[in-house]
């Protein structure tokens, strides 16, 4: 592995532990690398199975410590406090995240950095709010009996992330956790150490109890993440990332009977009818196709487009991407590289694929000219097709690249079955200028979330999470309250 030679690549990526940073008793580590460059830019100190369980010892610990018996209100400004430092030390969050991702500068400053500080402040909100339910009513000997619920924190919550917004989707997680007055270890996805364990400093300095906040880095099997999601301390398991590693954490969590909540993969319709707003389903959709790279779970993969305007849309959507100039700069323009080499040796099968399955290839399709210290960045082209099947692979995979299939429809019921006819079921997006159709077709889409005239819109207190192999439960608002806490009906008789 070569090293930048511009970057500290003596940095050391830390486990956190009990309000420690610690090397992996093992004395393992794998190497820290930044996909713009290709270079190595930092050390990870891999996690033992026996740190992990020091991690979770602590973590059970400090349920019984100071964090067991703060109030409501105590959490509540703690968590606050964790949005303001967060917001304080928005360089250095900013710094980590393009390092471990690679993403323009200008993508984390705006998405990443200020969403992660708004997880926070937004479950403290939330929690004050929270509302609960009282019965009163006759009991058999003609008495009266009062009914109602407490919540209880549900205990140590294991978080296993991914690496396309990591602290983002890390602190979706934890913010509500924290704020149920659970405790947790996180196990951030080995490509994207950096943001993880920074916010351990932020945990010490605004004073959250050691123990409440834990990290341990490493892989997914006979790792961090598996020792982690078997360990029986744990008590609920919180999990974003592919279906197929949902599968085998589910397994894990089978044993003892661990409550799981599951944000996976999909494969999101977005269907653009002919009345719609031209500019804006071009602007949205490319959005939606391109941002992050493709990188983004709700990212739209098949497009539906209605057959009058499809011409013209495939030409709007080809110069978008046209647009685009791959490459790390903070300006929007430009198109971040992926993950890693693996990554985009993956993304690069399925653009081989969509030929052999017979796609015509409108724009895109190959691998970019990048030079100078980006050239050995794992960058692919921005890529649309027309010509797809419906049963074509890369239109029922989930790909997770800068790439979409458009496809013409004539009818409203022809193009609801198309979008449904998946395993997935994320999201969607609805394009038209007709409300009527607008509500009465995304009612149809069987998704957790569908979008008309926009896309990645979040209301933070709405429901978010995917249905069929796109995940189990629902997180935001009151309903990550609900994973995060245990009720107690208590029955007095009066
Ligand atoms: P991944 O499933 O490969 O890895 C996610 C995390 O799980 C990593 O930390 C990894 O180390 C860990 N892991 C892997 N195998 C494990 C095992 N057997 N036991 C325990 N932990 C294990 O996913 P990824 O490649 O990091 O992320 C991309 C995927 O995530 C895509 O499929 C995308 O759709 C999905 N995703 C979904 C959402 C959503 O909200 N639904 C959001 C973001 C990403
Ligand atoms: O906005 C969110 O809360 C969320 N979970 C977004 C997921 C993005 C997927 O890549």
């Amino acid at each position: 592995m070569t090293c930048d030679a511009s970057l500290a690549v003596t940095d050391n990526i830390l486990n956190f532990i009990d309000g420690a940073y610690r090397e992996g008793s093992g004395g393992e580590s794998f190497p820290n690398v930044n996909p713009a460059t290709g270079l190595q830019i930092g050390i990870v100190h891999e996690a033992s199975e026996a740190d992990v369980a020091d991690a979770v010892a602590a973590a059970k610990a400090a349920l019984h410590g100071p964090w067991g018996s703060t109030t409501t209100e105590e959490r509540v400004k703690l968590i606050a406090a964790v949005a303001n430092e967060i917001e304080r030390r928005s360089d250095d969050f900013l710094a980590a995240e393009v390092a471990d991702t690679g993403k323009p500068r200008q993508v984390a400053s705006h998405i990443d950095i200020p969403r992660s500080a708004a997880n926070f402040r937004m479950f403290a909100d939330v929690i004050l709010t929270m509302p609960g339910e009282t019965f009163r009513g006759p009991t058999p000997d003609g008495g009266q009996a009062l009914n109602y619920t407490v919540r209880r924190p549900k205990g140590v919550i294991a978080i296993v992330c991914p690496w396309n917004f990591p602290l983002l989707l890390m602190t979706w997680k934890v913010g509500p956790a924290l704020a149920c007055g659970n405790t947790v270890v996180v196990k951030p996805s080995e490509e994207t150490p950096r943001t993880a364990a920074l916010l351990g400093e932020v945990m010490n300095t605004v004073g959250i109890p050691r123990g409440v906040y834990n990290v341990v880095h490493g892989f997914g099997p006979d790792s961090a993440g598996e020792f982690l999601t078997s360990n029986p301390d744990v008590d609920g398991i919180t999990f974003t990332g592919e279906t197929a590693t949902g599968e085998a954490i589910m397994q894990k969590a089978a044993v003892g009977v661990r409550d799981i909540s599951f944000e996976l993969g999909g494969k999101n319709p977005a269907i653009v009818f002919a009345d719609a707003d031209m500019d804006k389903a071009v602007e949205g959709l490319s959005r939606s196709v391109f941002l992050n790279t493709g990188q983004v779970c709700l990212g739209s993969e098949r497009v539906y487009v209605e057959r009058t305007i499809f011409d013209a849309f495939v030409e709007r959507m080809k110069k978008a991407a046209e647009g685009f100039k791959p490459g790390a700069s903070g300006d929007p323009a430009y198109l971040g590289p992926l993950i890693s080499a693996e990554h985009r040796d993956k993304v690069q099968r399925y653009y081989r694929r969509a030929v052999e399955e017979g796609a015509t290839v409108v724009t895109g399709g190959g691998v970019p000219e990048v030079s100078g210290n980006q050239a050995g960045g794992f960058y692919v082209e921005p890529t649309v097709w027309t010509g797809l099947a419906h049963s074509a692979s890369v239109m029922r995979e989930e790909i997770f690249g800068p790439c979409c299939g458009i496809v013409p429809f004539d009818s409203e019921d022809e193009v609801i079955a198309l979008a449904n006819d998946t395993p997935y079921g994320l999201c969607a997006s609805v394009w038209t200028e007709n409300l009527s159709r607008g509500h009465r077709v995304a009612a149809a889409m069987d998704v957790g979330v569908c979008w008309v005239n926009s896309w990645f819109l979040r209301d933070l207190r709405t429901a978010f999470g995917g249905s069929g192999q796109s995940g189990i439960g629902r997180e935001g608002g009151v309903h990550s309250l609900e994973f995060y806490t245990e009720l107690t009906n208590i029955c007095v008789k009066l």
